[in-house]
């Protein structure tokens, strides 16, 4: 699979990169990782990485091609493998798709489908890749990598780190890449965000059924001022390692009154609930949109399900 990836792009001469919509910076230091690495390898091509711009700023701004470019260029979807969740649908337009993705879903429009579903992070998989092709791995790529890494794997704290994330891990670190660097970038937080911790940690409730539940009014985002993605990806694991607490689920209003649920589970798989309300994710990290609040509470039941 991999010696048809490097085909590809061996083929191509020019070649878009994209990812998912709100990104985090698994899908952006892929991208950014995966663009440097070719670049390095094969200096005659150009690469566009692509989707909208966002808060994320330990790596450069979004590029920026223009249409026409999607219709002769490879097209690389890395983090994402599914039609609605990819950012900047003009790779669609694209004549050869390849998709690499550590999500459980299946792939509804790859032509070629690199599924690493036990890999921590995309970046992984993007690491571990350059190092069978033999490719140049440089720091700047590393740098990109790492972040992709640390952050998808809770520095190395989730389930699903093994022994490939950590070959990974050092092979980028031989390229003397700044590990402080990346950690300030990805720990340090505003006063706004450290303050929205603090309500998010007095607020969750914990059900006799071991569900942990924080419900977030579509207000919360103004009152601390912070974005709709940090009150819902943001918050979600002040739940985590809580005495008691098997499952837990944060539960945010957004302003045209739908709840975004993120799922988490210690041990028990939650993403098949989340597929359930036309989501997706990992095992044990899922999630999902779902239409009022009386849904939300038809969720809550669910997952309060699997624990009697
Ligand atoms: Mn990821």
């Amino acid at each position: 699979m991999i010696e048809t990836i490097k085909t590809w792009i061996e083929d191509a001469s020019t070649i878009v990169i994209h990812r998912h919509k709100e990104p985090d910076y698994d899908a952006l230091g892929s991208q950014w990782g995966l663009k440097y690495l070719i670049e390095d390898n094969y200096p005659d091509k150009t690469v566009y990485v692509c989707g909208a711009n966002n808060q994320f700023n330990a790596l450069p701004p979004m590029d920026t091609p223009d249409d026409a470019v999607f219709d002769r260029a490879l097209g690389i979807v890395l983090d994402v493998s599914q039609t609605h969740r990819v950012d900047d649908d003009r790779v669609f337009k694209t004549p050869r798709k390849i998709v690499i993705d550590h999500h459980q879903n299946d792939s509804d429009f790859a032509d070629l489908f690199y599924h690493q579903p036990s890999a921590i992070a995309a970046a992984e998989v993007i690491a571990l890749m350059a190092q069978s092709l033999g490719w140049k791995i440089t720091q700047r790529s590393a740098h990109a990598l790492m972040l992709g890494i640390i952050s998808d794997s809770g520095r190395f704290l989730y389930k699903g780190v093994d022994h490939h994330t950590f070959k990974a891990a050092s092979q980028l670190m031989e390229t003397g890449l700044d590990l402080n660097a990346i950690y300030e970038s990805l720990y340090v937080d505003t006063v706004a965000y450290k303050r929205l911790r603090g309500y998010g940690l007095s607020q969750f409730k914990v059900l006799p059924s071991g569900v942990a539940v924080l419900k977030n009014k579509a207000s919360v985002k103004t009152e601390y001022g912070v974005s709709e993605f940090s009150v819902s990806r943001g918050l979600v694991n002040v739940m985590a390692q809580v005495e008691g607490v098997d499952i837990w689920v944060n539960l945010t209003e957004t302003d045209d009154g739908h709840i975004l649920g993120e799922l988490r589970s210690r041990k028990l798989p939650v993403n098949d609930v989340a597929k359930h309300y036309g989501g997706g994710g990992h095992t044990l990290a899922a999630g999902c949109i779902l239409n009022s609040w009386t849904e939300a509470e038809a969720l809550i039941k669910e997952l309060e399900g699997k624990l009697t």
